[in-house]
């Protein structure tokens, strides 16, 4: 949005200090607010509109020009009640049911699409993906649903969820592709769902990477290491159980052509892919480090 001369405010009920606290420790973040505010600096918060309409007169824009991006719901309501367009990003999952009074509700901000509020559309999108920063998970393969192969003809590869709360629980649900590797076979394109499997109404968050290769038998149990490069869509509800087949395999497509993009394709030579002396750390990026 700064690119395009798209002003940015921030306002929060925090108080000012502790945003400035916050904000300091991504880079970049402070330059790209022409308008920073917080709580203490005005009479009454959120829900009411003051805090937004305080921001739109500093950034000198008309309050029904503004488009508000909001987690909270008492956010969401000093939104409306400012007259701005809201976008919902709900912070607690399954809880989107809340935020009706919300213009839009998304997942996660991977799919926040700013040209459908009349402002320049992110332009990081390439052939149906957006890049992320890299991240890894791997641990032996286990047994899922039993639905995959049988009923889909899609057998996914299921991780263990225990003990990656974090990792999860940073990274929102969706469909994410990248690099699979198997350390005793290869390495593998692989598009993946992260999630609660709507279809399915799953109690659990699942990872359930699909390996686009045909195996010649199961590998339960075997050390599968993945590196994931970026996010396709957000993970929704299908008709029927042939649509659901049908988009996944609509993702698998996608993610084959993105691959071999030079952008995704230096990922394949990660080395916690294949190397079995890395940690199995899942929480960050071995290459980073
Ligand atoms: N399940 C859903 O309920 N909704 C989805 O949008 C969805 N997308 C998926 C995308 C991919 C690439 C994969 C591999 C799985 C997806 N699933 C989704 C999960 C699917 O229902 C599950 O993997 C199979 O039922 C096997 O358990
Ligand atoms: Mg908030």
């Amino acid at each position: 949005m700064n690119d395009h001369g798209v002003p940015l405010a921030l306002a929060s009920n925090s108080s000012r200090s502790s945003v400035n606290t916050k904000i300091s420790y991504h880079q970049g973040w402070r330059e790209s607010f022409s308008v920073i505010i917080g709580g203490d600096e005005v009479r009454m918060v959120k829900p009411s509109p003051e805090i937004f309409l305080e921001a739109a007169r500093r950034m000198n824009v008309e309050a029904s020009r503004c488009l508000v991006i909001e987690d909270s719901l008492p956010g969401v309501t000093a939104g409306k009640a400012a007259g701005m367009a809201v976008v919902a990003v709900p912070s607690l999952p399954k809880q989107s049911h809340l935020y009706n009074s919300a213009d839009e509700i998304v997942n996660s901000l991977l799919d926040l699409q700013p040209e459908k509020w009349g402002l320049p559309p992110f332009q990081d999108w390439i052939e149906g993906t957006l890049p992320i920063e890299p991240w890894y998970i791997g641990g032996p393969v286990i047994k899922g649903y039993g639905r995959g192969s049988k009923f889909l003809g899609i057998p996914t590869a299921n991780l263990s969820t225990e003990g990656y709360s974090t990792t999860l629980s940073e990274h929102p649900s969706g469909v994410y592709f990248g690099w699979a590797g198997l350390l005793t076979r290869g390495v593998y394109k692989m598009v993946m769902s992260i999630g609660w499997n709507p279809y399915f109404n799953n109690t659990e968050k699942t990872i359930e990477p699909w390996l686009l290769h045909d195996f010649d038998g199961d590998f339960y149990g075997e050390e599968l290491r993945l590196a994931i490069v970026g996010y396709i869509r957000p993970e929704t509800n299908f008709p029927t159980l042939e649509r659901l087949k049908e988009k996944i395999h609509e993702d698998g497509k996608i993610a084959e052509k993105a691959l071999d993009l030079p952008m995704y394709m230096h990922l394949k030579s990660a080395p916690y892919l294949t190397d079995s002396s890395q940690l199995n750390e899942h929480h960050t990026s071995p290459i980073h480090h």
